[in-house]
C-alpha cells in the first residue's frame, strides 16, 4: 500500500471519529472536502467544553464565566489572525463565512466607494459568492463587472487581467484557489497590479486558507475572506481580514449591541475595530472552535498539508485519467492546483455518478458547484468533483477509481 511521504495519514485519521462510520455498509471515503470538511476530536471537544464549562456571552458580563468566554473568544481571534498572517487581531472580523465576508465588503465598502461608470474586476472561475455581491453593487451604482477569462488549461488569462486593470477598476476580487478547477492564482501579483492601478483588492481564500500556507502580509491584499467549516472548524463562522486603514474608513452596515461606543437618542458612535463590524452576540462557540481547528492545522503544519495534497493529486491525476471516458478539468500540473479534481465520465450525469459512488460509501459532489459562469465556459451543465484533505489516503483514490470503473460497467462503456 502506498504511503504519504508528507504525513502519517493513519495517525491523522484516528483524530476524526466520523471516518469510522460506514455508509451503505462500506468504509466512508469522504471526498467532498471543498464543500465542507470533517472535524477532529479536538474541535468537537472544544465546543463541548465551552458549552459544558464556561458558556456565557462575550464582552458583556464581569462574572467568571463571562470573563472566560471573552478570553477564549479573543484568544481564538489571535490564533486565527496569526494563522493567516494578519498583522493584528483587530483586522480580523468574525463573520458567518466567506459569503458573509464578501457581503460585508459589499455593504460596508463597495456601496460607498463604487461610483457610476466604475468597473469591478473578477474572473470566470469565481464562486457565486465572489460574483453576485458585485453584480448587485454594479446594478445599484451603475458600475460594470468585468470577468477575466481563462486559458484552455483553466489558468487565468493574465493579459486580459492586465487590460482590465488599465481601466483603473474600483475593486479587483479574485479567488486564490478555484473550487472547481483547483487552479491556484498568483494573487500576490494580482493584488500588486490592482494596487498600482489604484484598485482595492479582495482575495477569496475559502479554498486556499484550509489547504496551503497563507501569509496575508506577503499577499498584500486589502481583504481576505475564508470559512472555518472548510478547515475543520464549525459551520456558521468564518473571517474577513481587512486592512486597518480601510476598515477604519468604513461605516458599519449592521447596527446593534457591541458595535457601538455610545448610543444617545440623538445618535451613536462606533466601537473600535473589529467590534464595529460585529453587531449582536457573536457565534462564540464557533469562533472558539475555529481557533481550535487553526491550532490543529498549525500543529500538522500547513506545508505538510499542502505537500500531502499534491502527492494525492499527482496520484489521482495519473490514475483517474486512465479510466475510460474521463475528462478532467483544470491545470495538468499538480503543483499549480489545489486538492480539487473536477471531471466528467463519458455522458454519465454527475448526479447519477454521485449516487452510484455513494452506494460504495464514496462521497463526492456533483452539480455546478456554485460556479455557473465557469460551467458555461466549460460548456457543461455540471461536473463531478472529488476534493481531498489531510485524512484522505491513496486508498481513497483507488476506491474512487474502482467506483468509476464500476459506473462504466453499469453504463455499458
Ligand atoms: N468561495 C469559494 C472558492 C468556495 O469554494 C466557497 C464554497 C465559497 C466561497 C462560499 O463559502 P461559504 O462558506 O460562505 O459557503 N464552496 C463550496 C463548494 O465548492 N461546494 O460547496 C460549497
Amino acid at each position: 500500500m502506498l504511503k504519504s511521504e508528507a504525513l502519517n495519514v493513519e495517525k491523522v485519521r484516528a483524530d476524526f471519529p466520523i471516518l469510522n462510520r460506514k455508509v451503505h455498509g462500506k468504509r466512508l471515503v469522504y471526498l467532498d472536502n471543498a464543500a465542507t470538511t470533517q472535524k477532529p476530536n479536538v474541535v468537537i471537544d472544544t465546543l463541548v467544553d465551552y458549552y459544558s464549562r464556561y458558556n456565557a456571552n462575550a464582552h458583556r458580563s464581569v462574572h467568571t464565566l463571562g470573563e472566560e468566554a471573552t478570553a477564549a473568544f479573543e484568544g481564538a481571534r489571535k490564533t486565527v489572525s496569526r494563522f493567516v498572517g494578519a498583522s493584528s487581531p483587530e483586522e480580523l472580523i468574525f463573520v458567518k463565512g466567506t459569503t458573509d465576508a464578501t457581503n460585508l465588503v459589499r455593504f460596508a465598502w463597495a456601496e460607498k466607494n463604487v461610483k457610476r461608470g466604475d468597473t469591478i474586476v473578477t474572473t470566470l472561475m469565481e464562486h457565486h459568492s465572489n460574483i453576485v455581491p458585485w453584480q448587485l453593487v454594479a446594478k445599484k451604482k451603475g458600475a460594470e463587472v468585468k470577468y477575466v477569462g481563462l486559458n484552455k488549461d483553466g489558468t487565468l488569462k493574465m493579459d486580459e487581467f492586465e487590460d482590465a486593470i488599465r481601466e483603473s477598476p474600483a475593486l479587483v476580487a479574485v479567488t486564490q484557489c478555484s473550487n472547481v478547477l483547483g487552479t491556484i492564482n498568483d494573487v500576490a501579483r494580482i493584488c500588486r497590479l490592482a494596487h498600482e492601478a489604484g484598485a482595492v483588492s479582495l482575495v477569496d481564500g475559502a479554498q486556499s486558507a484550509p489547504h496551503m500556507p497563507v501569509d496575508i502580509s506577503k499577499l498584500g491584499t486589502d481583504f481576505f475572506a475564508f470559512s472555518a467549516h472548510k478547515m475543520m472548524g464549525p459551520t456558521g463562522i468564518g473571517a474577513l481580514y481587512g486592512r486597518k486603514s480601510l476598515l477604519e474608513g468604513m461605516d458599519p452596515f449592521e447596527g446593534g449591541g457591541d458595535m457601538i461606543k455610545e448610543v444617545h437618542t440623538s445618535g451613536a458612535t462606533w466601537n473600535d475595530l473589529p467590534y464595529k463590524f460585529e453587531a449582536g452576540t457573536s457565534n462564540i462557540a464557533g469562533a472558539i472552535g475555529f481557533g481550535s481547528a487553526a491550532n490543529y492545522l498549525s500543529e500538522i503544519g500547513m506545508d505538510k498539508v499542502r505537500r500531502h495534497e499534491v502527492e494525492l493529486l499527482e496520484y489521482a491525476l495519473e490514475n483517474l485519467s486512465k479510466v475510460k471516458g474521463m475528462t478532467i478539468y483544470g491545470p495538468e500540473d499538480a503543483d499549480q492546483r489545489g486538492g480539487v479534481l473536477s471531471f466528467n465520465l463519458s455522458d454519465v450525469h454527475p448526479h447519477d455518478l454521485a449516487t452510484i459512488l455513494d452506494e460504495r460509501g464514496i462521497a463526492i459532489r456533483s452539480g455546478h458547484h456554485c460556479a455557473q459562469p465557469l460551467m458555461e465556459w466549460l460548456e457543461v451543465p455540471a461536473t463531478s468533483r472529488a476534493s481531498f484533505y489531510v485524512y484522505n489516503s491513496f486508498d481513497d483514490v483507488d476506491s474512487l477509481k474502482e467506483g468509476l470503473e464500476k459506473a462504466n460497467e453499469m453504463f455499458g462503456a
